[in-house]
């Protein structure tokens, strides 16, 4: 820990250090909680260092946060409605240490929960319409002006091309045990890719959106059960509304974890489905057009697919992009994934 104290020491936080511990719950940036004690009160923080492979240029990651996160605040007027960046003591909302990697510090947002999977139909409900409100509250924030931190992040045929230069590559010698998949997913491709296609040639409307909007990067009131807070900003980008509502969909309308090794237990569930669109139809009705509506049951197999492709081409790759657990860690996500699919196009067949 003896980096990570250094490094929190170059942020402007009032009070004496108490403690430090690992959050290992997303897949990308290494995030640790601290607490401080201030004048006998104590305050949490959270301090992440920015994933370098993932995010090239973290400095521009934060000028898209700082901007996000103020344009919120002012329009909520809420303390705790967006993440709160606490500035480094030279003012930047970032800072460096020896090795060259970029750490951020935000106010840990307390008496929240965080889920990496739906427990009820209400938090299903609140994460729609947090969603939907975040997408709301961002409707007059100017896109352009946001830097594209990952350029064609949600480009299925750009993440097919990947998974066919991993499966040509086969470097891992890992091809031989998961071709069911990989032709599972080509098989799928042209129908995953017209989200993204209608976006590219702006049949889609462009707005700001989140990206990455699944249900642990939510964080709910323990005592209402409220959408509180949308956190993991760092890839808000111009991109169409349904790259939200897919994720939303995978991560809240589904029976199991992400990374369930046994994919019996995912299912995709219409009662999850119902809950979430009709709180995020509540926030949104009034700014998604006809065409945006129509596609919402369709970009929740998309990110589905999206992902089980990055998945398997990270496996096939050696596991070089997501944080793994274990060897065959990106297979279970995909296979997880693929059911998924199988499980929505089942269910939606006998609805
Ligand atoms: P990653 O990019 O690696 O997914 P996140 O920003 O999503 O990192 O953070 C990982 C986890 O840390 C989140 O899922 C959440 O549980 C917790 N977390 C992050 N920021 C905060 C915060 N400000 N307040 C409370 N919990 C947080
Ligand atoms: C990553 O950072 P995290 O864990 O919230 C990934 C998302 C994937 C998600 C799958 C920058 O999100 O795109 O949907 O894993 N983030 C990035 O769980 O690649
Ligand atoms: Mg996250």
């Amino acid at each position: 820990m003896g980096n990570t104290e250094e490094i929190i020491g170059s942020f402007s936080i009032p009070g004496e250090l108490i403690s430090i511990k690992a959050n290992t719950h997303g897949h990308i940036n290494s995030t640790f909680i601290s607490t401080f004690s201030d004048g006998g009160k104590q305050v949490k923080y959270t301090h992440q260092r920015i994933n370098k492979s993932v995010f090239p240029h973290p400095d521009e990651v934060m000028e898209n946060i700082t901007a996000v996160t103020e344009h919120i605040r002012r329009k909520t007027g809420k303390e705790n409605s967006t993440l709160t960046v606490v500035p480094a003591r030279d003012g930047k909302p970032y800072s460096i240490d020896k090795d060259g990697e970029y750490w951020r510090t935000y106010i840990f947002i307390d008496d929240a929960a965080s889920y990496d999977r739906v427990p009820d139909e209400n938090i299903a409900y609140n994460l729609g319409k947090g969603i939907g409100d975040f997408q709301n509250t961002l409707s007059d924030f100017p896109s352009s002006s946001l830097r594209v931190v990952i350029p064609r992040f949600h480009d299925m045929g750009m993440r097919f091309e990947q998974l066919r230069t991993a499966v040509r590559n086969d470097s891992e010698k890992r091809l031989a045990s998961v071709e069911k998949e990989v032709s599972f997913l080509f098989d799928n491709e042209k129908r995953g890719s017209m989200i993204w296609n209608a976006y590219a040639d702006k049949t889609l409307p462009w707005r700001v959106t989140h990206n990455d909007t699944k249900i642990n990067n939510v964080l709910f009131s323990n005592t209402t059960g409220e959408a509180v807070c949308v956190i993991d900003l760092d890839t808000i980008m111009p991109g169409t509304a349904l790259f939200d509502t897919g994720d939303m969909i995978r991560t809240a309308c589904s029976t199991a974890d992400e990374d369930e090794k046994d994919t019996e237990k995912m299912e995709f569930s219409l009662p999850l489905y119902k809950a979430l669109i009709s709180g995020y139809m509540e926030e949104a009705h009034s700014f998604l057009t006809e065409d945006e509506k129509s596609l919402i049951k369709e970009s929740g197999r998309m990110m589905a697919q999206i992902m089980a492709v990055r998945f398997l081409t990270d496996y096939l790759q050696g596991d070089t992009y997501y944080r793994t657990e274990y060897p065959e860690h990106n297979l279970a996500r995909a296979r997880t994934q693929i059911k998924l699919i199988q499980s929505m196009d089942t269910r939606w067949r006998e609805f």
